[in-house]
């Protein structure tokens, strides 16, 4: 049995990527483990957000962890801010991190030009601080995420080492899981840049929400790499990336899919690819629906994860103000 844990952030729709590179995953190997899936709420704070879209697109991305196939049986869904525990270890491991491994952060260093010095806030720095308290709580075996989680999960392991090398054995040392295939699927517009689901321009990007008429409107207009070879290449970066969703979705090699569109052009190719994503969505798109109307069964479902999750983040918190001198 292992201990497994992931999260969404609340800070948009959820995109195809975030379904292909990692919720996917989530869903697959539930049986025998033991599963904590969560809506980090707090980490969607450091882009400032609309109140009521905050609100929304948490429950929301409860209801497509479920769409999606996470079993509330099986895996506890909950919301972090309803867990005081993640905020006080925070708190905890500022001080066993310092300012240059966190200014070293890809993430950190994209986000903060991106949004310039008024964007700078303190809170986007300390975002990996708060991911590692999110997994050390839970004395975690496996994250799987998608490649751009990777370097925060190494920096959490880095963390654990070091307090655990000073206060005797408290963490666990989780071990980042990321997919093969599809673990950073592309903006359809820039392949250079990976789809993200705060994305002010989402022409690139195929939300979980769009309907069928959208998705296939930005799946042809997506762009396309030099040539009119349907194959997988280092400087085909538009046309594998689509291979990848095309794989992803049908469950068909890449090797398959080169060989049925050797000699058949872009526009053929795109236009069963469309129709491949639409078939593959609708009807996880139909159960999100569904999921999202029971706002209560939805919130019973989220009561019952934050129950199951403070059992194991409570005691573990204890354990680390006692070991640090803290009276409670
Ligand atoms: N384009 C992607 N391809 C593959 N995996 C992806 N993930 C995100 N984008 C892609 C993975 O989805 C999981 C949930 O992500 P998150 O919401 O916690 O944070 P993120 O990585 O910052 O995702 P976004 O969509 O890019 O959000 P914003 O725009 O708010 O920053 C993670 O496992 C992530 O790796």
């Amino acid at each position: 049995m292992k201990r497994k844990l992931s999260g969404i952030k609340p800070t948009g729709e959820v995109t195809l990527g975030n379904y292909l590179g990692a919720m996917r995953g989530w869903a697959d190997g539930q049986e025998g483990n033991e599963n904590f899936y969560f809506l980090p709420n707090l980490h969607a704070l450091n882009i400032r957000p609309n109140p009521t879209e905050v609100r929304n697109n948490t429950y929301a991305a409860a209801a497509w962890l479920v769409a999606m196939g996470v079993d509330p049986k099986l895996s506890a869904i909950y919301i972090q801010s309803q867990i005081p525990a993640h905020t006080e270890l925070t708190w905890v491991l500022n001080n066993y991190v310092t300012m240059g491994e966190l200014s070293r952060m890809t993430q950190f260093k994209d986000k903060s030009q991106k949004g310039g010095a008024e964007g700078q806030v303190v809170g986007l720095f300390e975002y990996p601080v708060l991911m590692a308290a999110d997994i050390l709580l839970y004395d975690v075996d496996e994250v799987p995420v998608g490649e751009d989680q990777k370097q925060h999960v190494e920096l959490t392991r880095d963390i654990a080492t070091r307090f655990n090398n000073l206060y005797g054995d408290t963490f666990k040392v989780p071990v980042p899981t990321i997919q093969k295939e599809g673990a950073r699927i592309m903006d359809l517009l820039n392949p250079e840049k990976k789809m993200s689901k705060s994305d002010a321009d989402a022409s690139g990007c195929i939300m979980m929400t769009d309907s069928p008429d959208l998705m296939s409107q930005k799946i042809k207009r997506a762009v396309t790499d030099s040539g009119s070879s349907v194959a997988t290449a280092d400087d085909k970066p538009a046309i594998t990336n689509l291979l990848v969703i095309y794989s992803l979705v049908t469950g068909e090699s890449m090797a398959a899919l080169e060989q049925r569109y050797a000699g058949v052009g872009y526009g053929q190719f795109k236009a069963d690819l469309a129709e491949a994503v639409v078939e593959h969505l609708t009807p996880i798109q139909a159960r999100y629906q569904a999921t999202l109307e029971d706002q209560d069964g939805l919130r019973a479902i989220l009561e019952q994860g934050r129950a199951k999750a403070a059992a194991v983040a409570e005691p573990k918190l204890v354990e680390v103000y006692e070991k640090i001198g803290m009276i409670r």
